[in-house]
């Protein structure tokens, strides 16, 4: 099978290079030349585990390629970014899904499948995408088959979900839903479910809706446990013995391109009818503030304090810092008078500092982010080069063999 995929991106790589190594013709297209480069060499622009063997195997047997422009293909997947608009209501903007789409039409031929796994606001097939080929004069479910198939890996963890997972697949007819079924059925060891286009947009939204609401009450109990004296991280271990209670972790935020987007695709569409989906999106936003005012009040006696930040990822182990509520902590606290050095062993930035001098002359580490690399700290590293040595750990994953002075503060014991 011919596959040609739109869009080298977190989604877009690892999905083509899966169907490469299945023995599968893949072309992946992308607008930025240097990523060509890479990925025709065998490297990688993005952090996955396991995909940079699987890219390098799969270019050497010549079953993946990466080109600049869409050629014809038995099957286009369209794996491009949806980001929020910057209206009232956030809204999910189509724009590049239906620029990838304008760009492979010239290429289609009758028999084709076209599925968009980008995250999509719920009706986007009906009254977007379908209609856009049904102008190109395409009868859908007869000349060509259109569905959606909405990617739901962990990023981190990719190559291993790709093939688990259970898979959505709706086609805006059930011919559509048959055809890209067949698409995934040559790697997927998950349920394939079939169902409408609409009913597959709305439930990937919601899935990632689901997930934000549910932090956003962790996040909610932290502050109402915070203003009452109680150890909200207690309150939670405790909660969670009970058969049917799974109260998420509280943080400095959420983050990503999925959880901190998706729920405002379900709201603009309607706006009156989903109050509690914005609230958790304005709760989980207020978290950068919340731990900007806790910084404050631990360094309160410091006179122009040094913050050594640990982590501006959106969470462990990825390289990715888009939406990252660290990033908003970082300004917020620019704004204050104090020194700012940042440490992240994910993200190769020239501004970003190794963690000896990151923490040197700091007043606190603030942990935002749970990389396995701040797991297990260095306490003698860390009494020797603070001024002040004590931790805020908002992810609750410091746990110090020896505690040779040094403060550590959670949400469970701020207050
Ligand atoms: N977070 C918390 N508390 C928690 C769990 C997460 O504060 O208890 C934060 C993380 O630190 C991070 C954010 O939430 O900032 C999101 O992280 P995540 O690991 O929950 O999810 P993502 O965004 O990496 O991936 C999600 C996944 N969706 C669900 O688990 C429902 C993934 O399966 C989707 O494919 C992906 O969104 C997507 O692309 O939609």
């Amino acid at each position: 099978m011919k596959i040609c995929v739109m869009g080298l991106g977190y989604i877009g790589l690892p999905t083509a290079v899966m169907f490469a190594s299945y023995g599968n013709n893949v072309i992946g297209v992308d607008v930025k030349p240097e990523i060509i480069e890479m990925l025709n060499n065998g490297k990688l622009h993005i952090e996955e585990p396991g995909l940079e063997d699987l890219l390098k195997e799969s270019v050497k047997k010549k079953k993946f390629k990466a080109i600049s422009e869409p050629d014809k293909a038995d099957v286009f997947m369209i794996t491009v970014p949806t980001p929020n608009l910057d209206d009232l209501y956030m809204s999910c903007d189509l724009t590049y899904v239906l620029d990838a789409c304008r760009a492979i039409i010239p290429h289609l031929r009758s028999g084709n499948t076209v599925i968009i796994e980008s995250t999509i606001a719920p009706r986007s097939m009906d009254d977007y995408i379908g209609p856009l080929f049904q102008a190109a004069g395409y009868k859908i479910g007869e000349d060509i088959f259109l569905a959606h198939c909405p990617e739901r890996v962990l990023p981190g963890q990719i190559l291993t979900e790709l093939v688990y997972n259970n898979r959505i697949v709706g086609g805006l007819t059930s011919n559509c839903t048959e055809a890209a079924a067949k698409v995934y059925a040559q790697f997927v060891k998950g349920e394939i479910i079939k169902t409408e286009a609409k009913t597959a947009e709305m439930s990937k939204c919601m899935e990632n809706t689901f997930r934000d609401v549910n932090i956003a009450l962790a996040n909610e109990l932290t502050k109402v446990c915070y203003d009452l004296k109680i150890n909200v991280l207690d309150v939670i271990d405790m909660a969670n013995k009970h058969p049917r209670v799974n109260i998420h972790s509280p943080g400095p935020g959420v983050g990503g391109h999925c959880l901190a987007v998706d729920p405002y695709f379900i709201s603009a569409k309607s706006p009156d009818n989903s109050k509690i989906i914005q609230l958790a999106r304005e709760t989980n936003s207020g978290m950068p503030t919340f731990v900007v005012d806790v910084v404050k009040k631990l360094l309160e006696s410091i006179e122009n304090p040094k913050i050594a930040i640990l982590g501006m990822a959106y969470k462990g182990n990825v390289d990715d810092m888009r939406e990252s509520p660290a990033l908003k902590v970082a300004q917020i606290l620019e704004q204050w008078e104090c020194e700012i050095a940042i440490h992240d062993p994910h993200i190769r930035l020239e501004s970003f500092l190794s963690f000896e001098d990151a923490i040197t002359g700091a007043d606190l580490i603030l942990v935002l982010t749970d990389h396995n690399e701040f797991k297990e700290l260095d306490e003698f590293v860390i009494v020797n080069r603070m001024r002040t040595p004590q931790i805020f750990d908002t992810k609750n994953i410091i746990r110090l063999k020896e505690s040779v002075g040094i403060e550590v503060y959670n949400f469970g014991n701020i207050n």
